[in-house]
């Protein structure tokens, strides 16, 4: 069930790219990018479960099991005896008999069918209960990760401080998610695992698993195509793009695991400073991507291209807003109604550079809206760093460089 949803969901969310590269097909094409292909995945598990892939898996599928059983013995023993009971002692004729000496009262019957089923609803009590203690509580050397969820992606930090989008993990060790959210409620649930935890605004939530077998890992650009490693969704409606909150768990053994938390908490300082705008942004901007466009093309936060509808219209791509000031500003903690951005920019102001108030607008996204714009946008506070910044702010001022999905595709070629 499981990978029928999601294998519409990718054949949707493919058919919009093809759309979005019909409509784009008038331009230059500079792009020489494959769309990946999309792998299908053997439907695993049995008919009621997806395959169960974690130590907690078995207790938790025996109590779906053992409660679905029982309901199917109890649905087709009770209605047989009622179907049964109703033909033996239907009326026959028209003459109404009343036996004055039948039976009214059965005391070893009616214990039994008191007793009997108060034992199964004591025995299914203790089973969920012990199943619900195993899972709230993480053992105590387990390997901690951190996880905040936003709308609408989630980000996964190690303790050595690398980062990820997609969640990686060691095999054969205890691991436990400290959740917490940016601003609404979510959900993470992992089906495989058969673990869910809400994710809740202002309070810290805490989720552990152990999964024993190496899934293997893809490249990052393959990561939502394969059909490697399990699912993870948002299992809580969380606004626009909530169905596009599914990411992929891997699990390495420890070796590859090690080698791939190192690699991955350097990669942003192994790009080269000249290609930083033009390698990380596009890895970057996947985060912004629900929100912002690169075409123009309006959405839940100001195009970073030119926007051609709304309060912006016109006035040229992000960075041309900050840096003429032209960005209509209403409202934020630190505005004092109807005012442009070049109130707030400049020297003396504000913000001294158009680059202050863009790295601003991404760790405290609140000071100050754009007219037409609510306080909508998760703060990235801890989760990118000054060099991050410096890509996404690369990217913004040579946005010409990128296509509409923020692929680079090089210098205009004129
Ligand atoms: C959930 C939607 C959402 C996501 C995700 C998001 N933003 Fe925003 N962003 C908004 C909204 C809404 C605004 C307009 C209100 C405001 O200024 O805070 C905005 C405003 C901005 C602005 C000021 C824009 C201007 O036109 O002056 C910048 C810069 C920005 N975002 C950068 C980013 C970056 C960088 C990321 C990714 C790392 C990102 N945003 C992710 C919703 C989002
Ligand atoms: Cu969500």
């Amino acid at each position: 069930m499981i990978d029928l949803s999601s294998t519409l969901a990718n054949l949707a969310s493919n058919t919009v790219i093809a759309l979005q590269d019909a409509a784009m097909s008038t331009a230059p094409a500079v792009s020489t990018f494959v769309e990946p292909v999309v792998e299908q995945r053997e439907l695993t598990g049995g008919f009621w479960l997806p395959q169960a892939s974690s130590t907690l898996a078995p207790a938790t599928d025996f109590a779906f099991h053992a409660i679905t059983w029982l309901s199917y013995v109890f649905f087709f023993g009770i209605t047989f005896v009622l179907v049964y009971l109703t033909w033996r002692y239907r009326q026959r004729g028209t003459e109404v008999r009343y036996d004055a000496g039948a039976p009214v009262h059965n005391t070893p019957l009616e214990v039994g069918w008191t007793v009997i089923p108060l034992l199964l609803v004591i025995a299914i009590f203790f089973m969920g209960f012990k199943g619900f203690l195993d899972l709230s509580t993480p053992p105590k050397n387990a390997y901690e990760i951190n996880v905040t969820a936003a709308q609408w992606s989630w980000n996964f930090k190690y303790p050595n401080g690398a980062t990820s989008n997609n969640l990686v993990v060691p095999a054969g060790q205890p691991v436990k998610l400290v959740m917490r959210s940016n601003d609404v409620l979510h959900s993470l649930f992992i089906p495989d695992f058969r673990v869910k935890h809400d994710v809740i605004p202002g309070r810290y939530s805490y989720l552990w698993f152990q999964a024993d077998e190496p899934t293997g890992i893809v490249p990052e650009d393959q990561m939502s195509t394969t059909a490697t490693g399990h699912y993870l969704f948002c299992t809580e409606y969380c606004g626009t793009d909530h169905s596009n909150m599914h990411r992929k768990v891997f699990v390495l053994n420890e070796e590859d695991f090690k080698e791939w938390e190192e690699t991955q908490a350097r990669w942003l300082d192994e790009v080269p400073d000249e290609e930083l705008y033009s390698i990380a942004g596009p890895k970057l901007y996947l985060r912004c991507s629900n929100c912002h466009s690169i075409d123009g093309s309006a959405g839940t936060g100001p195009s970073w291209g030119n926007q051609t509808s709304g309060s912006i219209a016109g006035l040229g791509t992000l960075w041309a807003r900050a840096s003429e000031g032209t960005s209509p500003i209403d409202g934020g903690t630190r505005d004092n109604g109807g005012s442009t951005l070049a109130d707030y920019i400049g020297p003396g102001k504000l913000y001294e550079t158009p680059e202050d108030y863009i790295r601003e607008s991404i760790y405290n996204p609140g000071a100050l809206l754009v007219s037409g714009y609510g306080p909508n946008m998760p703060h990235f506070k801890g989760q990118l760093n000054d060099r991050a910044i410096d890509a996404l702010i690369g990217m913004m001022k040579k946005l010409d460089q990128f296509d509409a999905k923020g692929r680079f595709i090089g210098k205009a070629a004129n």
